[in-house]
């Protein structure tokens, strides 16, 4: 196990120490918009969600490279004191809540997906858990969302910014759905 952790000191303002998340959010199954909604409302029950992406609509990759059915995507930035294995596991309760089945083929079309990308810059290697995320650097379907809202946030592992990867990986098959706040929430996103 690898684990590099940035120590978060707590401040008199905020007695536990509150690490800066972003979350990848995916769906291809349902309705995908409600799912999406639904999931941050659950995120928000543990942590705070302070920024939203807009939405997506994405070409499903898949491992074969076969059709499947498009995926909404968004990203959303989060506060929390949760440990990274403890968030882990707090969004798989989330996913079961909205209905994902807990054994899934992998990269199987899905109700909701969320995926942990960046946790401070800490860096995670752990049977259960890789941080960043492993295949977030060469996805336009993470990066393009994730780029409105981490632009200037460097990737612990490849020392670049988020928007210089995004940049490189472009935009193919990623429409912009909406830029309202589809969401709801107070976030700092584009709007
Ligand atoms: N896991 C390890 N690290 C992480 C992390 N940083 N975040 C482990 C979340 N999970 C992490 O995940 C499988 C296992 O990965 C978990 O048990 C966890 O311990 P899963 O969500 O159950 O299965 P999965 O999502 O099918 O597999 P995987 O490998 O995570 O797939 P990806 O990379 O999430 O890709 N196309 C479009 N257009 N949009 C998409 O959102 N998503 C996928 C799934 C494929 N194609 C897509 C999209
Ligand atoms: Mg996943």
């Amino acid at each position: 196990m690898t684990l590099w952790r940035r120590e978060r000191l707590p401040t008199p303002s905020s007695p536990s120490a509150v690490a800066d998340v972003y979350i990848a959010l995916g769906a291809n199954l349902g309705d995908r918009e409600a799912n999406l909604r639904s999931a941050l409302r659950a995120i928000e029950d543990g942590a705070r969600v302070v920024a939203v992406s807009s939405l997506f609509e994405t070409d499903a990759v898949t491992p074969d490279g076969s059709d499947g059915p498009p995926y909404y995507n968004a990203a959303c930035r989060i506060e929390t004191q949760l440990e990274p294995l403890d968030l882990l596991r707090f969004l798989q309760a989330v996913e079961r809540q909205i209905g994902r089945p807990p054994i899934a083929k992998r990269w199987a079309p899905r109700l909701i997906d969320l995926d942990l990308l960046l946790y401070e810059s800490d860096i995670v290697e752990t049977v259960d858990l890789t941080v960043p995320h492993p295949r977030m650097a060469e996805r336009p379907f993470v990066l393009v969302p994730l780029a409105e809202i981490a632009g200037d946030i460097v990737h612990p592992i490849l020392d670049r910014t988020i928007a210089d990867l995004a940049r490189e990986a472009g935009d193919a098959g990623v429409r912009r759905i909406t830029g309202e706040r589809w969401g709801g929430l107070g976030g700092d996103g584009p709007g």
